[in-house]
């Protein structure tokens, strides 16, 4: 086995998941100023040391994605994040695509950038520490969309990022999110999502990329925000575990899905669902079925910092509660009666 592959098991072993916390300035200073906390270098800083601080963290989660800016910082007395990262014994990786950007000739799509580069950045994240990365595709959902020259373009810049990758020693995070926005089906969301998997199977294959290298980051199988449809967990996890099914390989290191917008609670109760029903890895769901949460692990945790230290130890908790819940969602042990405790 190669190490990349051991990596890839470390990142998705026992009932550990992956926190993202890879927010770009941008979407991080958006969040900031909902939560009315001031939008400066030092206070994303102190946010993300609140976070990687957090007393137990790594009892639930196994590796972290960073952003460009935080890997270089460090906590208030000088040591750098990545110390505490690994002292915690948690792995550290890095988000390392440019962003969404709008795609040519085709309104209301995106192809995501930063394969210019690529191979010196990759390198260099290595050599600081960083043993997996992750790259982000959005895939809108409307009257024509998804294209296919969407879905192609996108899918063929993730096989060449993820190639990228391995050459440098990094296991891939592959992430084609299909977005809940709009009042769509969850049928729809099920075609689309289909077809984007197969798309970006197909070129991994095509780039020669190891398949135990690489974990699959997919949205959940669910309806758009605005659709007044709302079905149960198991629904949702049928759903979703019938798609992966479909579209992708058993050879696959794991899956590790992101949130999208989904509440925590709801969040942890399909996670829980899926790992309940079908009691991944199995033959009815040949990969592990993890978690790599942002707002869904992070959400509470931001609005009860609102940027003051006096609510740092509580922010943590709230923190490590999410990260709990979904740890037990991944046994298939998770209850809503977990949110009234808080245990
Ligand atoms: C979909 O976003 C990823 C998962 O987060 P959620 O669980 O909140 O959906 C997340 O890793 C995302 O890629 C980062 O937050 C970075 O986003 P930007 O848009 O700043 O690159």
């Amino acid at each position: 086995m190669t190490d990349m592959a051991r990596t890839a098991r470390l990142l998705l072993a026992g009932d550990k998941g992956l926190l993202a916390m890879d927010e770009s300035t941008g979407t991080c200073d958006k969040r900031f100023a909902r939560a009315g906390i001031l939008q400066t270098e030092e206070a994303r800083r102190r946010y993300r040391e609140l976070i990687l601080t957090t007393p137990g963290l790594a009892e639930c989660i196994s590796g972290v994605i960073l952003y460009d800016e935080t890997i270089r910082q460090a906590q208030a007395d000088g040591t750098p994040f990545l110390k505490i990262i690994e002292a915690a014994g948690i792995l550290p990786g890095i988000k390392v695509d440019t962003g969404a950007k709008d795609l040519a000739g085709h309104a209301g799509e995106k192809i995501t950038e930063g394969l210019d580069g690529l191979r010196e950045r990759l390198h260099d994240y290595f050599a600081k520490g960083a043993r997996f990365a992750k790259w982000r595709a959005v895939i809108a959902l409307g009257d024509g969309l998804p294209t296919h020259a969407c879905i192609d373009a996108n899918a063929h810049a993730l096989a060449r990022y993820a190639a990228l990758c391995q050459e440098a020693g990094l296991v891939a995070i592959v992430e084609p999110e299909v977005l809940m926005d709009g009042d769509h089906t969850l049928a729809r969301c099920q075609q689309a999502t289909e077809r984007a998997l197969r798309a970006v199977f197909e070129q991994l294959s095509a780039q020669n990329v190891a398949l135990d290298g690489v974990i699959l980051k997919p949205n959940m199988i669910l309806p758009g925000l605005a659709s007044p449809a709302q079905p149960t967990a198991d629904e949702v996890a049928d759903a979703t575990v019938e798609t992966l099914r479909r579209a992708v390989p058993v050879e696959t290191a794991g899956i590790a899905f992101l949130s999208g917008g989904q509440s925590g609670e709801r969040a942890s109760a399909r996670l829980n669902a899926m790992n309940a029903k079908f009691k991944a890895p199995s033959a009815a769901a040949p990969w592990p079925l993890g978690f790599s949460f942002a707002r869904a692990i992070q959400q509470p945790a931001l609005e009860i910092w609102a940027g003051k230290d006096s609510n740092r130890a509580e922010a943590q908790r709230a923190l490590l509660h999410r990260a709990q819940c979904n740890s037990a969602a991944r046994r298939g042990a998770y209850a809503p009666s977990m949110e009234v405790s808080g245990s």
